[in-house]
């Protein structure tokens, strides 16, 4: 494809600047599916500084899935629950199983801009309870998956990218419809829910290359209503 040339310039051109795939703004994905570019750029360093601070306490790890297998994304969590998976299958925990203590708290910055993009998107009221954090280096992907492990399916899932640009894959709600691909840059944002919710999603093997604030990495936050729904537990 053409633009696998430009990608692969974007590793050594100077100074650097952000693959110009748009300005801030909403994108339509599917009904209940918003790409809200750059919603998060202002917020891109007190974000990463935070992501650090929970991984000094919840290290990043390579989860198992069934077989046995490792997935190719480090992950850990912060928040009253965690998402965790070992050779048994996957599930919501309070406690990360690597340390026997519970997540690290969610910072109120997350909570604040899970909130603002929800709301953004048509999703007033969203109060997350669970934070995943994904980390990419060049060569890990994530094949397609629904996310459908949570208890509440009325409450979106919001999706921050940070530091290197990925493809995401955005399908449908088969596993056989082609998935639109499209290009997450630093600091931008999806909200998925209502009759998007459990669409199948996937991110293709991110490419190398170098970014200011996250080196040779792309780190993903999804912020999810895992547990009871909002009128039931307060987060
Ligand atoms: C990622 N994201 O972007 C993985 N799930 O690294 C997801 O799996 C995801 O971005 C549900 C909704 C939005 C997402
Ligand atoms: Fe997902």
């Amino acid at each position: 494809m053409k633009t696998s040339t430009r990608e692969h310039q974007q590793t050594w051109q100077l100074p650097f600047e952000e693959e110009p795939v748009s300005q801030s703004g909403t994108e339509f994905l599917a009904e209940g599916a918003v790409l809200l570019r750059r919603f998060a750029k202002a917020e891109e360093i007190p974000l990463l500084e935070a992501v650090s601070r929970i991984a000094e306490a919840a290290p990043f790890r390579h989860m198992s899935v069934r077989g046995g297998f490792k997935m190719s994304v480090a992950m850990t969590n912060c928040g009253h629950l965690g998402w965790v998976s070992d050779e048994n299958g996957y599930r919501y925990d309070s406690i990360d199983p690597v340390s026997g203590q519970r997540w690290p708290a969610m910072p109120s910055l997350f909570d604040q801009l899970a909130a603002s993009a929800a709301a953004t998107a048509g999703f007033p009221d969203f109060h997350t309870d669970a934070c995943l954090i994904n980390r990419y280096l060049p060569g890990a992907q994530m094949g397609l998956h629904q996310d459908k492990n949570e208890i509440d399916m009325e409450a979106p899932i919001v999706s921050v990218s940070l530091g290197l640009p990925a493809t995401f894959l955005f399908g449908g709600l088969r596993r056989s419809i082609t998935p639109q691909r499209m290009r997450l840059v630093s600091g931008d944002v999806v909200v998925w829910g209502g009759p998007a919710r459990l669409a199948y999603h996937g991110v293709a093997k991110l490419a190398a290359g170098h970014h200011p604030l996250t080196g040779e990495s792309r780190i993903n936050l999804t912020f999810r209503r895992a547990g009871q729904p909002n009128s039931k537990q307060p987060a």
